[in-house]
């Protein structure tokens, strides 16, 4: 396709209660909406999941900003005609920036699905068309309250729940977690990073309670401590920062220091290298699931078709779009029925954009012409 137009549309969502992880608290998602304009008039959309300081990974709002306007859409401009299978070849030479590679990557490919009326789930060819739902729960400042937000998730009808912890915080929440909702529940953990590797004997004791996995417990680039730690403790490891791309993960993978990988789209560049991912996996026997950043409905919706593929085996983060926000930026929010989320099948990511909503929390405003 030719594209004519790039918007980089900058919006601000209050979260309906804080979300408070190891690297910090939000109380708010400042969201990047990437608008990408062909010459027949398509519009597709791409959602960075980048946050407001680069707390999880070295990316930022701002800093995406930047990055596209200074260096990857030129490339685009360059290229003149474009598909989404190219995008990622396209900005290669442009190191690093997964998660702005991968917020252009799937504008576009919205933008080509929707002018040829095809939806991302039939793209993809997931065999399902309701996939499992979990849920992420943060620190709290008592124990109290982990346990009654933890059971109006069960309430919910939540599939799983995941439970951010950090040194002070993992132990004995887990314990009374795993005795609140009993043995059948799916429980797992995540410490974006907060361990070292002093720290395996302590982690070795959190293998009594029966958990799905541990999900990235020390450093972003510590594959060997992640090996170390897999042989020395039951609970599997799992690991999400450590892996931005196709070759991180085949590396992890063949080391051992990846028992099981959370792909996260916009992470690893973008849904078209999240599927190569969950191919090697398969390949290789090793459980995915899709993990969550906090993603609008434009997100959930596209998290949705690559969750239903078959090797993405356990619930990802992928709850209703009222876990975080009052009101989703698209007609249809994501809703959790029997602890289940349907996939959405609309031509393009699958969702409809409220887009006065959209207009009317817009804090910035962009456009580069391609
Ligand atoms: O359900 O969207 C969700 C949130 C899931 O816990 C979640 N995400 O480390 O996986 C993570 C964490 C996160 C959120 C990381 C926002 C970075 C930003």
């Amino acid at each position: 396709m030719k594209f004519t137009q790039l918007e980089l549309r900058r919006i601000h969502l209050e979260l309906v209660t804080p979300f408070r992880t190891s690297f910090g608290e939000q109380t708010a998602r400042e969201i990047l909406l990437i608008g990408i304009t062909s010459d027949d008039g398509t519009v597709g959309w791409g959602e960075c999941v980048a946050m407001s300081e680069p707390l999880y990974s070295p990316e930022y709002v701002s800093g995406v900003e930047t990055m596209i306007t200074e260096f990857l859409a030129p490339r685009l401009t360059q290229r003149g005609d474009v598909i989404a299978g190219d995008v990622a070849d396209i900005l290669r030479p442009i190191k690093g920036h997964q998660m702005a590679k991968a917020a252009i990557e799937m504008a576009v490919l919205d933008a080509e699905l929707r002018s040829g009326g095809i939806n991302l789930h039939t793209r993809f060819g997931g065999t399902r068309d309701t996939i499992p739902s979990g849920v992420s729960v943060g620190i709290f400042s008592s124990i109290d309250a982990l346990l009654s937000a933890v059971q109006g998730y069960v309430d919910d009808g939540y599939a799983r729940i995941k439970l951010k912890i950090e040194p002070g915080w993992d132990l004995e929440p887990v314990r009374l977690v795993r005795e609140l909702i009993g043995p059948e529940m799916g429980l797992q953990v995540d410490a974006n990073t907060a361990y070292t590797r002093q720290d395996f004997d302590h982690l070795r004791q959190l293998d009594m309670y029966d958990l799905l996995l541990i999900e990235q417990p020390l450093d972003t680039d510590d594959l060997l401590g992640h090996r170390d730690l897999a042989a020395a403790i039951e609970t599997p490891v799992c690991l999400d920062e450590s892996i931005e791309s196709l070759t991180q993960a085949e590396d992890a993978v063949a080391i051992g220091a990846a028992e099981i990988i959370n792909i996260k789209p916009g992470r690893v560049g973008g849904y078209l290298e999240a599927v190569r991912i969950h191919d090697l996996c398969r390949t290789h026997d090793i459980p995915v699931w899709c993990g969550g950043m906090l993603e609008t409905g434009i997100g959930r919706a596209a998290n949705c078709a690559l969750a239903a593929l078959d090797g993405f085996v356990l619930p990802g983060d992928i709850s209703a779009s009222r876990r975080f926000y009052a009101r989703d930026i698209v007609r249809e929010p994501i809703e959790v029925v029997a602890g289940e989320v349907a996939v959405p099948t609309a031509p393009g990511l699958g969702y409809d954009l409220d887009a006065e909503f959209v207009e009317s929390i817009t804090t910035s405003l962009q456009h580069v012409s391609l």
